[in-house]
């Protein structure tokens, strides 16, 4: 991409060429040309808003979604500059839209601190639309641009200026900018924008800008009142309110949550966390607003931080005693809800996902700006809060010691060979780990079933009794004396929580097959729960499956056929005629092998849905107000909504699954 800045001087030429190269190879410049490509180059011109805003012009961005699927994004900012550019000849706003990373180029001047967070640009979204206008107002102006990719001897050319700069009066009180576009369909096809994704980002993002406003306005819905469907956001108290949104349903150990901020030239940490009743940690972090689902260095400054604060304060303060040893970073970080986000310049990543923030200079710096800030953070606050801290630690470095054995426990598991539990399981005969599958099935009766029908060649069998624990608010030691999950860490190989490995995992494929009814969800929901915890990477590895058993069957003659869902069964009812008998499966116990195998079991007929995280953050707030306390009768939505099963996470896409889609998520 750099090469075409090189190879043109004449603007014109240049700019059209830098842009045409992004037409393409779209996929370069926004990872995909699917639905995520197409949010992707909304938030290209969202950043640039927030970028303003960041630095102090503007308090809002207001997202609109048109009929025809073209988008806006308004701000109150200062307004692209759309005077001359002394090197360029052509207006800054012209720039912006018309050559490859020109963000920069005036970022850096303008702002102190520089979100830059996408960082592929305006141009890519204009190259990437079927057209684009901007509008800036300022000085009782309203300046416009528009821009289009147009049909030139039979190529196309992408993001082409296709009205000058005009101005027109306005009210001298209006100040902003306004970018309108449209996604092109020749590059994403019949994709649309989704309120919901659009949504749970700028929500995201008022909990991270605390005080910004957002709001996002649906023409394509109209509602009862005949007007659009509009959200808003806004958090005064910033990530505190993350924090409080996350912890919503867990008792908190104080309140409010604690927060600190340091800033240091270019870089600033901001933090809260607040301590609960729960065992689980949930540190989320954030670089310029990007969430770093794999941590990173700044995490690992945040909690060597933390825990130097805590027991450097614990000592003079005699909290910790002489004799006594110091706690561990994960003593204080049991139960532990926190959010951390760093602002800084030329961020790098790195990881599978690259979501881990990869700069080591960033480490020592957040150790350090965030350790002092912590501390005078404790020397101010109130005894309360210093000692319910200090007993969570306590609690939890017993804790630690007695699951040590417990954990000695679990590793002794794996080399059991003969034992009662182990009794239940039917293995399957198959050495290859990439082509065997574990089902793991509610009841004996059906787990039975499983065992007669299966291929005992790659499918093993976990037959589960009872009601797995529900983990959430147990204590790990707790949660390994339980037999089900005993027999589930025995039968994966992994071993569990900080000693999970994915490499010693047996089946590529581990499948949940409980009944369609409230015990299923529920213990599909404390399964997930299990593995979201304890063998996140399972989840993450794409190995984790719902299984989907059908809900009716229907007999006309010697033919049978099987409904999964109500809708099916009512196209299956239309064809059939006046003589057949409906079965409603009350479970999947009552199937015979052979109907369970067509049905569910075998790979060739039967539909699956992989369960994905779609968000940490979200799915971690799901968890908790669905398996925590008091949450039974919520229980059914962490099974059918969103985080946890994605449209786009559908394993293998049969006929049936294109039924099953609509329901789970509709
Ligand atoms: C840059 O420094 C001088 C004053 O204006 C600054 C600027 O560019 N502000 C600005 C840009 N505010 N809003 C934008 C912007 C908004 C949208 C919706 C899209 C784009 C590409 C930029």
């Amino acid at each position: 991409m750099k090469d075409n800045d090189t190879k043109y001087n004449a603007g014109s030429i240049h700019v059209l060429k830098g842009l045409d190269a992004v037409r393409k190879r779209p996929g370069m410049y926004i990872g995909t040309t699917g639905v995520k490509g197409m949010h992707h180059i909304l938030w290209e011109i969202v950043d640039n808003s927030m970028d303003e805003i960041l630095n102090g012009h503007g308090n809002s961005i207001d997202i609109e979604i048109f009929k025809d699927n073209s988008i806006s994004v308004t701000d109150k900012g200062r307004g692209i500059p759309v005077d001359i550019h002394p090197t360029e000849g052509v207006s800054a706003l012209e720039l912006v839209f018309t050559t490859l990373h020109a963000g920069g180029k005036f970022n850096n001047k303008n702002y102190s601190v520089s979100g830059g967070l996408h960082g592929v640009g305006a141009s890519v979204t204009n190259a990437l639309s079927e057209w684009l206008t901007v509008n800036v107002f300022k000085g009782g102006k309203k300046y416009t641009m528009q821009f289009a990719s147009v049909v030139e001897n039979g190529e196309i050319i992408s993001g082409k200026k296709i009205k000058d700069l005009y101005s027109e009066d306005c009210d001298p009180k209006l100040r902003g900018t306004t970018v309108i576009f449209k996604p092109d369909v020749r590059v994403f096809g019949n994709e649309e924008f989704s309120f919901d994704t659009i949504s749970k980002r700028l929500k995201e993002l008022a909990f991270l800008n605390g005080g910004v406003k957002f709001s996002i306005t649906d023409n394509r819905v109209v509602g009862e009142s005949g007007r659009a469907k509009v959200r808003k956001f806004c958090y005064g108290g910033g990530i505190s309110d993350f924090v409080l949104h996350l912890n919503e349903g867990k008792t908190p150990k104080y309140n409010p949550p604690i927060y600190v901020e340091k800033k240091q030239g270019h870089f600033a940490v901001e933090l809260a966390f607040q301590h609960t009743d729960t065992y689980a940690e949930s540190v989320f972090s954030y670089v310029n607003d990007i969430p770093t689902t794999e941590g990173g260095t700044h995490e690992t400054g945040f909690k060597s931080a933390l825990t130097r604060a805590l027991n450097d304060f614990g000592r003079a303060k005699n909290i910790i005693k002489d004799k006594q040893s110091n706690f561990t970073g994960e003593d204080y970080r049991e139960g532990l809800t926190a959010i951390l986000t760093v602002k800084m310049q030329n961020m790098q990543f790195e990881g599978q996902t690259k979501t881990k923030l990869g700069n080591p200079e960033v480490k020592a710096l957040v150790e350090n700006l965030l350790t002092d800030a912590i501390k005078d953070y404790l020397n101010k606050a109130k005894k309360d809060v210093i000692d319910a801290i200090y007993e969570k630690a306590r609690v939890a470095a017993k804790a630690r010691e007695s699951a040590a054995k417990a954990k000695s426990v679990a590793r002794n598991l794996n080399n059991m060979t003969t034992s009662a539990l182990i009794g239940k399981m039917a293995n399957c005969s198959g050495k290859k780990p990439e082509l065997n599958e574990l089902f793991i099935v509610e009841g004996d009766s059906a787990g039975g079933s499983a065992k007669q029908g299966r291929d005992r060649a790659t499918q093993a069998i976990l037959p589960l009794r009872g009601k797995p624990l529900n983990v959430e608010k147990k204590k790990i030691e707790d949660i390994l004396k339980n037999d089900e999950i005993k027999l589930i860490i025995n039968a994966l190989g992994t071993g569990f929580g900080r000693e999970f490995n994915i490499n010693n995992l047996k089946y590529h494929k581990v499948i949940i097959l409980a009944d369609a009814d409230q015990d299923g969800a529920h213990i599909r929901a404390i399964l997930m729960t299990m593995f979201f915890r304890y063998m996140r990477e399972l989840i993450t590895g794409g190995h984790l499956y719902i299984g989907m058993p059908p809900l009716y069957k229907i007999t006309e003659k010697n033919k049978i056929q099987y409904a999964y869902d109500d809708e099916e069964l009512k196209k299956i009812l239309s064809s059939v005629g006046k003589n057949y008998t409906l079965q409603r499966y009350k479970g999947l116990g009552e199937m015979n092998p052979e109907q369970l195998w067509e049905t569910t079991m075998n790979p060739r007929t039967r539909s699956l849905m992989r369960v994905a995280i779609d968000d940490n953050a979200e799915a971690e707030r799901l968890i908790i107000t669905l398996m925590g306390e008091g949450a039974e009768l919520r229980r059914e939505y962490i099974f059918e909504y969103a985080d946890f099963n994605k449209e786009d996470s559908f394993a293998e896409t049969t006929k049936k699954a294109e039924n099953k889609r609509k329901t789970d998520n509709g």
